[in-house]
């Protein structure tokens, strides 16, 4: 989406910054009361009114200070609003600014973030202003934000807040090609080279740069995300009690938390139930699974014979266009194009298999981009010559064992968040975020 006019690109951010905060306060202070505002609905969550101003701080950090070089407006409230000062859990019990302030707050830092716009030099050689970097990575951070707080929604009890579906969403039965049976059919990947990650990505994070060159063993990858129906077999035949499918920690994890099924489900008269956003409803069979952790589906792959790809794999299968011998931004081409995606917000949930057959990439394969973040069996790591920029806790304090990365964006993923390249990560035993998974499968030795 972006420009090389620097006018041009500036109109482009000011627009993009509208929008995100039309959609935080569609989340915030337009739908839910102070009470709710205030309220933690999990330790895993903060409350929604401490996401709404840190966002603004945040920005008032990183446009304000950083790149227009102006005076810290209240530099007291800084470290409410550090994340890394006060963790999830204890965030209700600061003295955060009640709603109406925290609206106002960072409707000032707004304004004064489009006022220092046209004064702010889009510098080639300065790597936080060239291309807008710093302007994308605040529009990014807010749209990552109000994910964090559609799973605080999801979270919630009481009376659903949110409208389901989305006004004016387009109907998600239109485009759907279910002719392939590609619910279950995998795709083969040609043992080869190819390129991960990027360098010329204007906004792109530094945890996907820099492109490096891997080289795979030829692998089969699922055609699509596993769905609620095939999840639902595993459950069936006694995968949840079956230690033979289970990682040794993902075993203790299942006997200590006594989970047998994907968070929000019920049983109820014979059939499954989800609740989701406040309405409780039949498991849909031909979604895919949403809300299981990476142990559920690591579980999974290894009853079905199957294991989950690693991060380069599922990269390869998204973005190599071998007949070109590139690199794609997104699974079918370079441009953002509507339509070919599950993203944004359109819908509540995830579109059924077969749907958005445009969004194929070069290899075929489906839905790599938007309805489920994919659980990979890669830990979150820097790539080869990695480089911290422009702040070590965005992703390098987090390189380790200790998360593992999921790919490709969920329904509630703003397209200008994510990308092939994308990088995400968390605790492999979480499941409150929008995240399921697909499966591949190294090729056996009679097709090497
Ligand atoms: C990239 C989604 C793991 O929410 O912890 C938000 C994004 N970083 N504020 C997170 C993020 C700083 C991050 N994830
Ligand atoms: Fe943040």
């Amino acid at each position: 989406p972006l420009s090389d006019d620097e006018d041009a690109l500036k109109e482009l951010i000011a627009g993009e910054l509208g929008a995100v905060r039309d959609r935080s306060l569609g989340l915030t202070t337009d739908v839910l009361d102070e009470e709710e505002l205030v309220s933690q609905v999990s330790p895993l969550m903060s409350p929604l009114v401490w996401d709404l101003a840190h966002v603004g701080n945040y920005e008032e950090l990183w446009l304000l200070r950083a790149a227009a070089g102006r005076e810290a407006m209240r530099p007291e409230i800084d470290g409410l609003y550090d994340a890394f000062e006060h963790p999830r859990a204890e965030r209700p019990s600061l003295p955060l600014l009640p709603p109406a302030e925290a609206r106002s707050y960072i409707g000032t830092v707004r304004a004064k973030v489009l006022d220092s716009l046209a004064s702010v030099r889009f510098d080639t050689a300065d790597p936080l202003t060239s291309g807008g970097f710093v302007y994308g990575m605040v529009v990014q951070h807010e749209h990552m934000h109000d994910e964090t707080m559609l799973a605080t929604h999801q979270l919630r009890k009481g009376a659903p807040a949110l409208l389901d579906p989305v006004p004016g969403a387009p109907g998600g039965k239109a485009e759907k090609d279910h002719s392939s049976a590609s619910e279950t059919s995998e795709i083969l990947i040609e043992a080869g080279p190819f390129q991960m990650g990027t360098s010329d990505d204007p906004w792109a994070y530094d945890n996907e740069r820099p492109a490096h060159i891997v080289d795979l063993p030829a692998y089969y990858i699922d055609a699509e995300p596993v769905t609620n129906a095939a999840y639902m077999s595993f459950m069936e035949d006694g995968g949840y009690d079956d230690p033979r499918w289970w990682h040794p920690a993902g075993w203790e994890w299942r006997n200590t938390g006594g989970k047998r099924a994907p968070a929000f489900w019920s049983r109820e008269g014979g059939q499954w139930l989800r609740r989701r956003f406040g309405r409780t409803e039949p498991v849909p069979p031909h979604e895919p699974v949403q809300h299981v952790c990476w142990y559920e589906a690591d579980a999974y792959a290894r009853w079905a014979g199957k294991r989950l790809p690693t991060e380069a794999e599922w990269e390869k299968a998204a973005r190599w266009d071998p007949a070109a011998g590139r690199s794609r931004r997104y699974p079918w081409g370079d441009a953002y194009e509507e339509g070919r995606a599950n993203l944004g917000q359109r819908a509540l949930r995830p579109s059924e298999a077969g749907s958005h057959p445009s969004g194929a990439s070069a290899y075929g394969v489906r839905r790599l981009l938007g309805d489920v973040w994919e659980w990979t069996s890669s830990d979150f790591t820097g790539y080869p010559g990695f480089r911290s920029f422009p702040y070590r806790e965005y992703s390098e304090v987090f390189f380790g064992s200790e998360y593992k990365v999921l790919r490709g964006g969920s329904w509630a993923t703003h397209p200008l968040a994510v990308r092939g390249s994308f990088r995400n990560w968390d605790y492999p035993v979480r499941r409150q975020i929008f995240c399921g998974f697909r499966c591949a499968r190294s090729l056996g030795r009679e097709a090497v």
